[in-house]
């Protein structure tokens, strides 16, 4: 059942793929450079667990509280796409920004020798490929104009937390009291909760006909939607800053690298948070820094201060705190209405994941 759902979901890339590739090959842009841009889209977009992209559909399905019609299947898994996109665009830009060296257990596309950075603009034409794709399936819907907006606020709120992101983690001046739990949760928020919770949602309520302010609900959907899916996107990126560190290769597919970046993640702020003076001496010492043994240094102070239980108990809270937030919603809907089963399926997704 599950790998079907994945399936169908994967067969609907490659007609897109194919109508993005066109797109240049109708200009009669040259061969390898049609070449490359499919080289591109098989390698960035394909390749991870398509949580985000599924979401339109389940949201959308459990929205209107029955399968969709293969025509509203299509159009649920073009936006799915679209967010894959993006998350492909943010991958793509994010390693070359934090130098990293794997992704999906494969060589980050930048550091592929004839790519380089030339993945930067390969990395534009992945986003630039949504809004394309949008004024394609929706041009004659009404919906186009708010879907084009809800991507364009979310890739702006994603942009800025990379920007909060990467100015804190300055690579020559290092000093750890610039961190703390409240600028990482502006971080958090911003680089990843919008566009990896918010999006999906929001673009199922739109496209199975939810509106904002409908006359008649007593209740904003698309305002009680973010506030359920900011505090469940913050709880997952703080796994993502947890499983940078503690997390292998097999089971993240990826190489953390937040300690030798000078990353203002939730394992070095909640560090900082339990230290004692000496602890916090060798944090000082050795976070950020890229000699040998400085990681290792900075691995061994987590452990000491128990970063793991609290790890646990974070978990623990997150979960019972987003529960809560989610009985915001009343326990029975109509259809066209908000329902809790949305929110619940996301978290249920994530709660306690290892990878
Ligand atoms: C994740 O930040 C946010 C974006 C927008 C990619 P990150 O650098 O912690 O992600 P990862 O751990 O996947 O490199
Ligand atoms: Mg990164
Ligand atoms: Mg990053
Ligand atoms: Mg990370």
């Amino acid at each position: 059942m599950l790998l079907k759902r994945r399936d169908r979901f994967l067969s609907a890339w490659e007609p897109i793929r194919d109508e993005l590739v066109q797109h240049m090959e109708q200009q009669q842009l040259p061969k390898d450079a049609c070449n490359w841009y499919r080289n591109n889209l098989d390698y960035n977009v394909i390749g991870g667990k398509l949580n985000r992209g599924m979401s339109v559909i389940d949201s959308a399905e459990i929205l209107l509280g029955r399968s969709l019609t293969n025509a509203e299947y299509g159009k649920a898994a073009v936006l799915g796409w679209c967010i894959e996109l993006f998350q492909a665009f943010c991958l793509v830009s994010d390693d070359v920004m934090d130098k990293c060296h794997v992704r999906r257990t494969q060589p980050c596309w930048y550091r592929l020798p004839h790519v380089r950075l030339i993945a930067v603009n390969d990395a534009c034409m992945l986003r630039s490929a949504i809004s394309h794709l949008l004024k394609k399936h929706f041009r004659r819907d009404t919906m186009l104009m708010c879907l084009n907006s809800f991507t364009t606020y979310v890739s702006f709120n994603t942009d800025m937390g990379q920007l909060v992101d990467l100015i804190t983690a300055s690579e020559d001046t290092i000093n750890l009291s610039k961190f703390s739990l409240e600028r990482h949760r502006k971080i958090v928020v911003y680089k990843t909760a919008y566009y990896s919770f918010y999006l999906p949602v929001a673009l199922a309520m739109r496209l199975t006909g939810i509106l904002d302010s409908d006359p008649g609900t007593a209740i904003r959907p698309y305002q009680v939607a973010l506030s359920i899916l900011i505090p469940l996107g913050e709880y997952f990126q703080v796994q993502d800053d947890w499983l940078d560190y503690a997390g292998t290769v097999e089971e993240i597919g990826k190489v953390g690298t937040d300690i030798i970046d000078n990353k203002c993640s939730w394992c070095v702020n909640t560090a900082l948070s339990l230290a004692n003076p000496e602890q916090r001496a060798i944090l000082d010492a050795n976070y950020g820094g890229k000699r040998r043994g400085q990681e290792w240094r900075v691995k061994k102070v987590f452990e000491e201060v128990g970063i793991a239980e609290e790890y646990a108990k974070y978990e623990d809270n997150a979960f019972r705190r987003i529960t809560g937030l989610i009985e915001i919603i009343p326990e029975v809907t109509k259809v066209g209405e908000l329902k809790r089963e949305v929110f619940v399926t996301f978290l249920q997704k994530i709660h306690k994941r290892l990878m």
